[in-house]
Formats: C-alpha cells, sequence, structure tokens
C-alpha cells in the first residue's frame, strides 16, 4: 500500500502498520489527516492479505490532539459536524474484522487518547503521556472519549481524568487499565507485533467474533449480547471452530483457511 500525505503505511507478515506522521505538530490531527485515515481502513479492511493492523506515531508523540489551530475558529455547527466524522472514522477500527493495536510512543492526549482507546488493545511505551486535557482548553472530548474512556477505566476514574484534564503517566495507566502493557521504548514495536502476531495465528473467524460479540455487546444489554454470542458461537461449527477441535483430538496443528 501506499503513503498518505501524513499516514506512512508499511506490511510485514499480513500486518499493516500505520504511523501517524506529522511530527512538527506532534502528529496533531486535522480533518485531512481523518480523510486518510478512512481511506486507509476501508483499503485494509477490503485486503485480505492484511490479518492486523499496529497504529503508531511518528516522533516524540502518538498524536497531541486534534490540532488546535484547525479548531479554533468553527463555529458550533462546524465543530458539531467535525465531531461526527470524526467519531465515524475512529469508529470504523472497532468495526475492523482485524484486530488493532494501538502503539503507543508518547504523548496520547485530546484526540490522540480517543484514538488508542478507539482501538482492540494498547501498549504505551514507559515514556507515554495520556489524558483528556480538553477541559484546560474549556471544551470537552468530542471523538467519543467520554463513552469510551468510562467503558475502559471505569465512571470513577473517567470522571476524574475528565474533569481534571490531568495527565496520566504510562505506570498509571496500567493501574487503572488504560493500557495493557507498558514497556521499554525500544521494545514497543517488537512487542506489539509479538502480540498481533500471536493474535493471528489463532482461529481467524474466531478472532474476528470474539472482537465482534464483545464490542456489539458492550452497545446492547447482557440478554441480547449473550444470544449474539450463540449465534456467533453457532456459526464456527461445520468450518473453522470444528478443525480446531478436530486438530486437537488428531494432536496436529490446525489448518486456518
Ligand atoms: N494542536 C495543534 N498544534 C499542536 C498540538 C495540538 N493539539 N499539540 C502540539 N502542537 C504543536 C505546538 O503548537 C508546537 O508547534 P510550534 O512548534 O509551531 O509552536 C509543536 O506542536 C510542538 O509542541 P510544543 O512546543 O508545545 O511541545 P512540548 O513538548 O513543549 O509540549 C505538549 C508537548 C504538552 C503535548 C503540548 O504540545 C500540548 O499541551 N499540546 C496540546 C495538548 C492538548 O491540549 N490536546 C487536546 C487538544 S483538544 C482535542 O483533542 C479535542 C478532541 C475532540 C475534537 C472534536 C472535534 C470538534
Amino acid at each position: 500500500m501506499k503513503d498518505y500525505k501524513l499516514l506512512k503505511i508499511s506490511v510485514e507478515d499480513h500486518i499493516a502498520i500505520v504511523r501517524i506522521s506529522r511530527p512538527e505538530a506532534l502528529n496533531a490531527l486535522n480533518s485531512e489527516f481523518f480523510t486518510e485515515m478512512k481511506s486507509c481502513l476501508l483499503k485494509l479492511d477490503a485486503n485480505p492479505e492484511i490479518r492486523g493492523l499496529v497504529i503508531t506515531g511518528d516522533g516524540k508523540a502518538f498524536v497531541a490532539g486534534a490540532d488546535i489551530s484547525e479548531m479554533v475558529n468553527m463555529t458550533p455547527g462546524e465543530a458539531e459536524n467535525y465531531s461526527a466524522a470524526g467519531q465515524d472514522v475512529f469508529n470504523l477500527i472497532g468495526m475492523l474484522k482485524i484486530p488493532v493495536i494501538a502503539a503507543v510512543n508518547g504523548f496520547a492526549l485530546g484526540g490522540g487518547c480517543e484514538l488508542a482507546m478507539a482501538c482492540d488493545i494498547r501498549i504505551a511505551s514507559n515514556k507515554a503521556k495520556f489524558g483528556q486535557p480538553e477541559v484546560n482548553l474549556g471544551l470537552i472530548p468530542g471523538f467519543a472519549g467520554s463513552q469510551r474512556m468510562p467503558r475502559i477505566i471505569g465512571l470513577g476514574n473517567a470522571l476524574l481524568y475528565l474533569m481534571t484534564g490531568d495527565q496520566i503517566t504510562s505506570t498509571e495507566a496500567l493501574r487503572i487499565g488504560l493500557v495493557q502493557k507498558v514497556v521499554e521504548p525500544e521494545r514497543l514495536m517488537d512487542e506489539s507485533l509479538d502480540l498481533i502476531n500471536k493474535i493471528v495465528s489463532r482461529g481467524p473467524s474466531a478472532v474476528a467474533k470474539v472482537k465482534k460479540v464483545i464490542r456489539q455487546g458492550l452497545e446492547v444489554g447482557f440478554t441480547e449480547g449473550s444470544i449474539l454470542e450463540s449465534t456467533e458461537f453457532g456459526s464456527l461449527f461445520g468450518n473453522e471452530g470444528t478443525e480446531g477441535m478436530k486438530a486437537f483430538l488428531e494432536k496436529r496443528e490446525p489448518k486456518w483457511n
């Protein structure tokens, strides 16, 4: 896949790595970023060769937020539309069948923290700093951070960090479950690739369905989510699930399609 202006794309062993690359502005997100990211995600989704995605940032930031210089003169209507359009792009990440890891190399503030939270799993460098500092600007999150953060770190922690705007160290992020692993900066990409390669070595339909039932289940009640789980559980029989179980009983490696 070709690079975009703000996104550098590489593919290693069926894993796509998307690097957000506007280091002079600490990778701040502007409308051009959202256009490029949407196109990139749709292309990755349509490519059966791609089995996993790692998103990271170039330079000392993952993403230091939405681009304040672009937002400052927006009218209320323009800001609302921009917020909704950005949410649509971040929601796409959760709808991809492939697993998506955020490899958080540095500042993940505002829209950057929202992007990391939109990914399936977060691995952070021990230099990373998270936070939703919008209240310092007289704003609130606009890319669904107010909805994702309490689902990930709980109501009290989300209110604490959204109302103070305080930065969150990687140690604290690990303690509250905002990230799943913290590593030395030079190990960040290797650890992220190791993890995603482990995930894609499992049954691909099963992995996609785990993502689907967890994410869709969070949108509905327990009963509806459990029905969805039964449906998806059943759909694995006669194909990937049957192959996986046969391989176990025959003491051989499964052959995934
Ligand atoms: N927007 C635009 N430019 C930025 C941003 C940003 N969010 N963050 C950094 N930059 C720019 C700086 O202006 C500076 O540019 P220049 O060199 O031309 O002056 C360059 O990046 C380097 O930044 P600093 O010199 O400030 O670097 P430091 O290492 O001193 O500080 C910080 C790093 C602490 C990350 C600091 O840059 C900072 O506080 N940045 C802003 C963080 C922030 O408030 N983020 C939240 C933004 S609001 C948001 O994300 C809302 C999301 C929802 C939007 C919904 C749509 C309507």
